[in-house]
């Protein structure tokens, strides 16, 4: 049996399991490079037709054989863009680190983070912002961070940023054409070049504002129920999320720190979040603390629920953009336009969730799907073609306008990791790369 050799050359194949932990039933080892076919085929007796799953025994040479599922996607139709065999095999630590191990003895070298996606990257078969929507994917902590990494993957972001990119550089190339001769210039190219900068401008600058948006939208709401001492404030927050999270007591002042729970509501994740009830005076320091902290959350909310008792007068109503929900209808109704619930009944909690859910979406159809890599490569590409336009007011030699462009052009370029305009930087690979999970 010829063993090929191992090697630490980016060329040599690699070896990493592609399943997460903990253990589920199932976990499949990758292996990619030019060598996976003549490592892993000796092991699983013969190799099924392309892009076919289909049952070996696989022997890892260490006691009996197992059964696996195995699929050999010869590049470069593969996922890295070169022979990539997976093979499904039962999990657990154990039984996959014997399997990895009879693959690295026979010359596969164990993958560094993220290093599937790089080759996927290095051989175009992604380009750098899928590969980092892959990475955001699997960071993912709510359905709209899901949503807007799909779209990431799905190249959506890509299409739009070359769009622009070619745009800049066809203008930067009409303006190149003219530096022999710039005397030969016309007033109306100088205009229509300015106006042409001007828009494209706007539409980087349009990116930002959504880049914002699409942020705001990943990260889940914190929605705060706030209100007097004893208003049932725990009660509600517990009836909220279907478990007795804080303590309920019929003592004004019981919660004394802040409680924050994840619920969701109509496949939104929102952090609820419950408070000490407020009162002016206080001798009680520790409760004097807690309210201060009840204000800092009513101060970072994207929703307040401002409670008060059917059972007590109106107070003061709260913060003006506050929800107004009546507690403890089932004692009575003292506050009729307020939206009544009772923790205790079960009344008005599903006309709360929808009114949370229609409060808290807002911003979840953002537009824009960048992460913060790209809004500081889009902002940069806007600032250059702001310099540009106004080295063009004031005539400025065309030399110092196509520089700006090609700045432009290049800042745009390194959002995708196409190198029209020469390689992306070994740092910036690194960085990007390095976040991702090893067999990623
Ligand atoms: N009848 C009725 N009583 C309720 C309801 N919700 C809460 N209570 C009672 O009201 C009292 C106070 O409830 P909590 O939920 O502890 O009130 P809180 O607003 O968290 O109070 P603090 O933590 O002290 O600010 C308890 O005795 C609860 O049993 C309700 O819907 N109906
Ligand atoms: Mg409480």
């Amino acid at each position: 049996m010829t063993r090929p050799r191992a090697s630490q050359s980016p060329d040599s194949t690699i070896v990493g399991v592609a399943t997460g932990t903990p253990d589920g039933g199932v976990a499949i080892v990758r292996v990619s490079g030019a060598e996976a076919r003549a490592i892993v085929e000796p092991l699983v007796e013969s190799l099924p037709p392309p892009r076919m799953l289909a049952r070996r025994q696989l022997r890892d040479g260490q006691g009996a054989a197992e059964e696996a599922l195995v699929a050999w996607m010869p590049g470069p139709k593969s996922f890295t863009g070169e022979d990539v065999i997976e093979l499904h095999v039962h999990a657990g630590v154990r039984n996959v680190g014997r399997i990895v191990a009879a693959l690295q003895l026979r010359g596969a070298r164990a993958a560094g983070p993220g290093e599937f996606s790089r080759r996927a990257f290095e051989h175009g078969r992604l380009s750098l912002e899928q590969a980092e929507g892959i990475a955001a994917l699997i960071a993912g902590r709510t359905s709209a961070a899901i949503d807007q990494a799909r779209r990431l993957v799905a190249g959506e972001l890509g299409r739009e940023v070359e769009a622009l990119r070619s745009a800049v550089g066809d203008l930067r190339a009409e303006i190149e054409a003219n530096l022999d001769f710039p005397e030969d210039v016309a007033d109306g190219d100088v205009s229509r070049w300015r106006e042409e900068l001007r828009r494209h401008e706007a539409t980087a600058r349009a990116w930002l504002q959504s880049f914002a948006a699409g942020q705001r939208a990943r990260e889940r709401a914190r929605v705060v129920i706030a209100g007097p001492p004893n208003a049932g404030k725990s009660a509600l927050f517990n009836a909220l999320l279907g478990r007795s999270r804080a303590i309920v007591s019929p003592t004004p002042g019981t919660t004394r720190d802040y409680v924050e729970a994840e619920l969701q509501i109509d496949g939104l994740e929102v952090i609820v979040v419950d408070t000490a009830g407020l009162r002016g005076a206080t001798e009680d320091a520790i409760e004097h603390e807690g309210i201060g902290r009840s204000r800092e959350q009513i101060a970072g909310a994207k929703l307040v629920l401002w409670l008060e008792p059917a059972d007590a007068e109106p107070l003061d109503a709260g913060p003006p953009e506050a929800l107004r929900v009546e507690s403890k209808r089932d004692l009575g109704a003292r506050r009729p336009d307020w939206l009544g619930v009772s923790a205790q009944s079960g009344e008005g909690l599903e006309e709360l969730r929808a009114q949370i859910g229609r409060s808290v979406r807002g911003d979840e159809a953002a537009p824009w799907i960048g992460l913060a890599r790209h809004r500081d490569r889009a902002s940069e590409a806007a600032t250059a073609m702001a310099s540009a336009q106004a080295l063009l007011e004031r005539t400025a030699p065309l030399e110092l306008v196509a520089f700006e462009l090609g700045v432009a052009e290049r800042q745009l370029a390194e959002i995708t990791g196409r190198d029209t305009l020469g390689p992306v930087g070994e740092d910036v690979l690194g960085r990007i790369f390095s976040q991702f999970c090893i067999g990623k």
